[in-house]
């Protein structure tokens, strides 16, 4: 698997599948999630309400993932995953590189060759971002998948120097 960094924006990526920095509910927020429902359409929250009324009656536990259409977006497929609220009394780090593992193993049985990640849980979650690229990117480069490229996509030239310097330091 290849691991690419790129500046930009998550919903414009041409890559077989976005995942989607989502909560447990499914339904919506702001962020990634609220980028991704906004210019995605209404198809997306559609598929979301049909997964809370079926597998995910209780919301999508913390760590995993699970597919849905991309609706409007340039992608195929949307792979929610709800990353780990940052605590500084409870290392939660395991949940953060399980959504990395898990939405890997969406896009595999996805068929997805191509898969492009926010950094999870660094917005709205308030994970520090240096510690967030160490967690996603050692976790990427040891998972075992079928993906050909996972891509990394920073919204900001600040973020996008951390994981650059931490693909160098580990990559
Ligand atoms: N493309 C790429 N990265 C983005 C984009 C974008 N369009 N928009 C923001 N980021 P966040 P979280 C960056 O808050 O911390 C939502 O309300 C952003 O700068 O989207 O996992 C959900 O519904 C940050 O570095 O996700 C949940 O309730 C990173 O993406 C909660 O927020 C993640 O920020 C999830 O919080």
């Amino acid at each position: 698997m290849k691991l690419t960094l790129v500046q930009g924006d998550i919903t414009e990526q041409p890559v077989d599948a976005i995942v989607n920095a989502a909560n447990s509910s499914l339904l919506g927020g702001g962020g990634v999630d609220g980028a991704i429902h906004r210019k995605g359409g209404p198809e997306i929250l559609a598929e979301c309400r049909a997964l809370r009324a079926s597998r995910y009656g209780g919301g999508l536990p913390v760590g995993e993932a699970v597919a849905t259409t991309a609706g409007l977006l340039p992608a195929r497929w949307v792979i929610h995953t709800v990353g780990p609220v940052f605590s500084r009394s409870e290392d939660r780090s395991h949940l953060l590189a399980s959504c990395y593992r898990e939405s890997l193993k969406v896009a595999d049985a996805l068929g997805a060759a191509t898969v492009a990640f926010p950094a999870v849980s660094t917005g709205v979650y308030r994970w520090p971002m240096d510690d967030a690229a160490r967690i996603s990117v050692t976790t990427v480069l040891r998972s075992e998948s079928n993906v050909r490229e996972a891509r990394f996509v920073l919204f900001d030239s600040a973020a996008y120097e951390i994981f650059d310097r931490v693909l160098r330091e580990f990559g």
